[in-house]
This record gives C-alpha cells, sequence and structure tokens, in this order.
C-alpha cells in the first residue's frame, strides 16, 4: 500500500494513541521483506541485539520473519569479544549466528577495527605492540567462524574518516599512519578468504569530500592488491535534513571500481514528537534508499540498524529524536515498512528452482587444496549463488562453502584423503536446485613437493604513462605447475624495498596508481601449486612521465581503471606549486579525437570540441602552498581499444 495522504488521514482517525503519540496502524504491506526482497537479487538485514534476542519472543519472530541477513549491533565489537587482552569471548556472536543459522539468515560481522568501543588496553600501546595486537585480534575473531558459511563478511575498518575527508585522528591513526587499513584487511584476508571484506562510515551517502576521500582510498588500496571487497554505507538519516540526492550516483561510482556495496546501518530519525506526517516523509526516505540499491546491481541489499523504534541507538544519543525504524514499540509496522516492502514488491512470488549444476571438475589439487569448476546453472530469476557440499571417505556430505562464481577452491583438506564433491545452485529468490553429481578427490601425501619454480625472466615494461605500465614477462616452469606470480615494485633507480603490489596468473601485469615523472623498479616470482616461491626476476626500470604544470598549480592524472570502451580519470591530483594560497583553480585538458566525456565530480566542467576546462568547487578550491586535492576525477567513453590518453594538461587560478 503506498502511503498516500488520504491513507494518512483515515489512518489518523482510526490511530493509537502510545505514549501520548498519535500512531498510526497501517495495513501490513506485502510482505515478509525478504520475499520481496530476494527476487530482486537483494538482502534485507536487520541489526540484532543479544539481550532483546535472549528475551523477548515478539523480537524473535519479527526478526526471524522478516529478514534474511543480520549484523551484530554490538556482540561481535573489540569491547564484547576480547574486553582482556588475550581474553577472548564469542557467547554473544555465537547467540547471533546461530539464531542467523536457524532462521536463513546470513551474518556480516561488525566490526574489526574502530576507534569507539575498544578497550583501553589497546589504545595505550606503542606502534608495534598495537600493530600485532590488531592483527592477533583479527586473526582470532575472523578466525573463530571463518569455517562457518553463515558469517559472510565483515566490517574490517569502520569511520575511519573526518567530515572534509582526512584521516580521522584515532589511536589507530596516530599510532601507525594509515597503515593500519591495510594491514587490518590483509589480515582478514588470512584469517578468512572467502569472507568479503568491507571498510564501512557514515554521512557518505552523497558525493561530498568525505565519500570521495573514501572513493579514492579504496580505489587506491584496490590498486595496491590490498584486499577489498566491499563498501558499507551506513545511512544514518534524519528527515530534518535533505535527502541525500546522489546517493545512486554515489554508490554507482564505487560498484564501477568493482567492489560490492551496501546500505550497512539504514535509519531514518526525526525531531520529538512522531507525527503522521513526518512518518510519512520518513516512509519516502526508505523508498528512496531501497530504489538507490535496486538501481546498482553491485549493491547487495541493505541492513536496517534495528527494526523496532523499542530498541535503538537513537534516543540515547539525540535526546530530541526518535522513531527512525521501520516498527513501532508495540511491534506494529509504520509506514516505513510499507515503503520497504513496496519499493521491493510486490511481485508473484517465483518457485522455480535453478538448473542443476553441471559434474564439477577438480584442480590444483594437493596435499590440503582442491579447486573445483562447474558449469553454471540457469534460472528464470537469476542465480544468485551455489552451494558446495562435501563428504569424506564416503560419509554424509555437508556443506562446506558457498560460492557466487561457478568455481571454489576448497581449503584445509587433510593429505592422501579421498573426498567427494557437489554443489547445487540457488536462486534470487530462495530456491535450490538438485544437487549435481560428485566428484571425486584424493588429496596429495602431506610433505609434498619442494621445488620451487624457475624464476620468471625477460621482464620489461612498456606503454608507461603518467600513472602507469604494462608488465610482461617469460613464463617459468616447474614440476607441479606454476599457479601464478606476485608483482614486486619499489621507488627510485636504486634502493629502496621491493613491496608485492599485485598478482597475475597469467604472464602480464597492469600497473596503475604511480606517480607522475617519478622513476620505479619491477620484478616479478612465481608460485607453484605446492606453494614454492621463486627466486625473482630480472628488474624493469621506468620513469613514469611527467604531468602538467602551469603557473601556480599543477594538474596530475591517475587512470583508476579502464576497459575497452572507457576509462575513468580519479584523482586528477591538483597541487598548488606558488608560495602563496589559491581560492581556486581551472584545470584544461584535450580529449584524444572520437573520446567523450560521459561524467565528472566535485568540479564544474563544460567542454568545448575536444578540450575540457575544470574549475573547483566550493570545497576544493583553496589549497595552501604545496597543498594537494584528489577531490576531482571524470570518466571518459573511447571507441573500442583506442588506448591514448588526454594530453596538455594545464593549471591555472583562479
Ligand atoms: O547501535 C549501537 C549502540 O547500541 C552502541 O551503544 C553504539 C556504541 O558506540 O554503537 C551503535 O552502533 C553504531 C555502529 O556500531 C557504527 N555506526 C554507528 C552506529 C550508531 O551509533
Amino acid at each position: 500500500m503506498r502511503w498516500s495522504s488520504k491513507a494518512v488521514s483515515l489512518i489518523c482517525a482510526a490511530g493509537l494513541v502510545v505514549f501520548g503519540v498519535v500512531v498510526a496502524t497501517p495495513a501490513q504491506a506485502a510482505g515478509p521483506l525478504k520475499t520481496v526482497a530476494a527476487p530482486r537479487g537483494k538482502f534485507i538485514g536487520t541489526a540484532l541485539a543479544t539481550d532483546s534476542l535472549a528475551n523477548e519472543a515478539m523480537y524473535r519472530t519479527v526478526a526471524a520473519r522478516e529478514f534474511n541477513q543480520t549484523t551484530p549491533e554490538n556482540a561481535m565489537k573489540w569491547d564484547a569479544t576480547e574486553p582482556q587482552d588475550n581474553q577472548f569471548s564469542f557467547a554473544g556472536g555465537d547467540q547471533i549466528v546461530s539464531f542467523a543459522q536457524q532462521n536463513g539468515m546470513t551474518v556480516h560481522g561488525h566490526t574489526l577495527v574502530w576507534h569507539s568501543q575498544t578497550p583501553g588496553y589497546v589504545q595505550g600501546m606503542n606502534a608495534t605492540n598495537m600493530r600485532a595486537e590488531m592483527q592477533a585480534h583479527i586473526a582470532a575473531v575472523v578466525g573463530h567462524w571463518a569455517n562457518n558459511p553463515t558469517v559472510t563478511g565483515w566490517d574490517v575498518v569502520n569511520e575511519i574518516f573526518n567530515e572534509d575527508g582526512t584521516f580521522r585522528q584515532s589511536f589507530w591513526f596516530n599510532t601507525l599512519g594509515q597503515s593500519f587499513v591495510a594491514d587490518a584487511f590483509r589480515a582478514a584476508r588470512a584469517a578468512d578468504p572467502d569472507a568479503k571484506l568491507c571498510i564501512n562510515d557514515f554521512n557518505v551517502e552523497d558525493i561530498n569530500a568525505k565519500s570521495t576521500a573514501m572513493f579514492n582510498l579504496v580505489s587506491s588500496l584496490r590498486s595496491q592488491g590490498v584486499p577489498i571487497d566491499c563498501v558499507g554505507f551506513q545511512a544514518h538519516l534524519a528527515i530534518q535534513f535533505a535527502f541525500p540526492s546522489t546517493l545512486q550516483q554515489n554508490i554507482q561510482r564505487f560498484a564501477n571500481l568493482g567492489v560490492h556495496v551496501r546500505i550497512s546501518e539504514l535509519d531514518v530519525r526525526m525531531l520529538n514528537p512522531e507525527t503522521a506526517a513526518k512518518d510519512a516523509t520518513q516512509a519516502q526516505y526508505y523508498t528512496n534508499v531501497v530504489n538507490a540499491c535496486l538501481a546498482v546491481t553491485n549493491c547487495d541489499g541493505i541492513t536496517i540498524w534495528g527494526f523496532t523504534d523499542l530498541h535503538s541507538w537513537i534516543p540515547g544519543t539525540f535526546s530530541d529524536q526518535c522513531c527512525g525504524l521501520i516498527y513501532n514499540n508495540s511491534y506494529s509496522p509504520k509506514p516505513a515498512y510499507d515503503a520497504v516492502a513496496n519499493a521491493f514488491g510486490p511481485g508473484p512470488t517465483d518457485t522455480t528452482p535453478p538448473s542443476t549444476p553441471g559434474t564439477p571438475t577438480a584442480s590444483n589439487v594437493t596435499a590440503t587444496s582442491a579447486t573445483l569448476n562447474w558449469t553454471a546453472s540457469t534460472d528464470n530469476v537469476g542465480v544468485t549463488g551455489y552451494d558446495i557440499l562435501r563428504s569424506t571417505g564416503g560419509g554424509a556430505f555437508s556443506q562446506v562453502g558457498t560460492s557466487t562464481t561457478n568455481s571454489f577452491t576448497n581449503t584445509g583438506l587433510t593429505a592422501s584423503t579421498t573426498y567427494q564433491f557437489e554443489v547445487r545452485a540457488r536462486d534470487a529468490a530462495g530456491n535450490m536446485s538438485a544437487v549435481s553429481s560428485p566428484v571425486t578427490v584424493t588429496t596429495s601425501a602431506g610433505g609434498g613437493d619442494t621445488q620451487a619454480p624457475t624464476a620468471p625472466s625477460g621482464l620489461a615494461a612498456s606503454g608507461t604513462t603518467q600513472t602507469g605500465t604494462s608488465l610482461a614477462w617469460t613464463a617459468s616452469t616447474d614440476n607441479v605447475g606454476v599457479t601464478g606470480y606476485d608483482i614486486l615494485q619499489a621507488q627510485g633507480a636504486s634502493g629502496g624495498t621491493f613491496t608485492q603490489v599485485g598478482t597475475s596468473t597469467t604472464t602480464s601485469f597492469a600497473v596503475t596508481g604511480l606517480t607522475a615523472n617519478t622513476t620505479y623498479r619491477f620484478q616479478v616470482r612465481a608460485r607453484d601449486a605446492a606453494g614454492n616461491v621463486s627466486a625473482v626476476s630480472n628488474t624493469a626500470q621506468i620513469t613514469t612521465q611527467g604531468g602538467g604544470t602551469t603557473g601556480a598549480c599543477s594538474a596530475t592524472p591517475t587512470v583508476q581503471t579502464q576497459w575497452g570502451t572507457g576509462y575513468v580519470i580519479n584523482p586528477l591530483t591538483i597541487t598548488n606549486t606558488s608560495t602563496s594560497t589559491i581560492p581556486s583553480w581551472t584545470v584544461t585538458f584535450t580529449l584524444p579525437a572520437g573520446h567523450t566525456l560521459s561524467g565528472s565530480w566535485n568540479a564544474t566542467v563544460t567542454v568545448s570540441g575536444q578540450t575540457v576546462t575544470a574549475k573547483s568547487v566550493s570545497f576544493n578550491g583553496n589549497l595552501a602552498p604545496g597543498a594537494s586535492t584528489g577531490t576531482f576525477g571524470f570518466q571518459v567513453n573511447r571507441p573500442n581499444g583506442n588506448t591514448q590518453m588526454p594530453t596538455s594538461y594545464s593549471c591555472a587560478t583562479p
């Protein structure tokens, strides 16, 4: 039911008086929410609190009926999981995970590294100890649920930015610098290679300085090979502030980086008292959020930060505000409930299961792991993923993992042991296919191969631009097979340390994110199926091209991503090269023939022929001497395969 003004007045007439507030009691819309969200390929979740789950039957009933995803509101935070150093307590998290498991919900872990709710023993450490403490905490907490397929992902770092896009001066940042972010993601990946690893923040719903800082960080971390898979937009909204009108555009630009996005903590608060009119505005905000997520393929779903106004963080934090959720204090659905249900649905419930996946084939079988591949199944509303089932030595099959592709690597196997694997598919409406025929796999003997691959040779760089270069080398050989290569990078013509910036399963790699006019050296090394690593190859050296400098400022492009018919330059870094503050800047550059601008952010842009002119906006024009802004970027369409890049960058003031 749409919450029309007519309906509002009818319902107000029949309203209930609860705690002195007139609260509407709409007829229940098409639901439950998970039934209307699933066919659209989105999850709909709620934050859950352990005490309410333990004490209130109604809370359990509604949560189980409506949602197919949950994020523990507090139970997996540091103060709950490791209140004293090395004393772990997983009871609260386990309680939520088992409720989720019983009710077909996935669990998103929240949160590993945060400035809040972290005990004092961590905050006072020196850098060496704090880094080790963080890594050990992540290993233990992520490791605890790593083999539980119900726990599908984690908020690895939470709320690391200030509103102006600078790093929050938390004890993490003040002690470790921004390196803690990459270190945290690497530790989480090591603890659970299958978990989706997210960065999460608030006030990043619109395209603004903070969300752009997050965008730049995610893009730079990914170009360095840091394992970051997803971005959470908390969406703690309030009707006294305008709806973030660029939400869809904003989450789309992140999705374009290849990450998944999620609305992670949605609520829409209002100033006291709650009224029917405010509830209607709130409902519209909920509609808008669902529509934005529906419009972006890589938006996986929405977690509401609780569901009943009876239990919400809002009144405790804002004493003059309330009522941000979709059920009222007495568990009656509010207009916001209808808004969510109607935005997702209603639609006929799909009952057709996906076709049975093909029999898996096994490859890369080692003493401890095997990779399975199978022919994808098909489905009328779309296959959303696969369950992988395993039997040991002819015993019963049980689920050992899930995959959203038609491939899966099972690790932690025992040497010289025979297993059987089957797969089944799930569709967007939750229907399950029949299981495939089994494949039999016998792991190799332990101790195994210790012979390293030969060192790769003939490493050469070509196509060097201001921000990147293409590496290619001659394959190495190995007795049990080369599985991939590590790419190592050092800055300067000599000295420095080689660090790994990526991996490749082919004999080439595109390096991105380099600084203009800078010398780099590269090496590669090979890995084999048993985990042996070769010696490094010869060293290839390059110097990136210079950026454009004119007068008081310079403009240096970074090619963030490119595909056959387009590319994104982000950021185009503007630096004040003069000795006095500049109030604003204007950059011009030339697009190659046939290239057209298809989007830009955080500058006022005009195009004349192939010449693009971009002028700073209110928050990124003012630059102190030597200061830079990395907020402006743009996207270009090009004829397929034409790899030319814009030229003639020049920067002027004002
Ligand atoms: O809802 C949570 C509340 O119960 C806790 O007391 C509070 C502690 O800081 O955290 C609340 O959840 C926050 C979440 O973990 C991170 N984003 C903001 C949320 C609301 O404050």
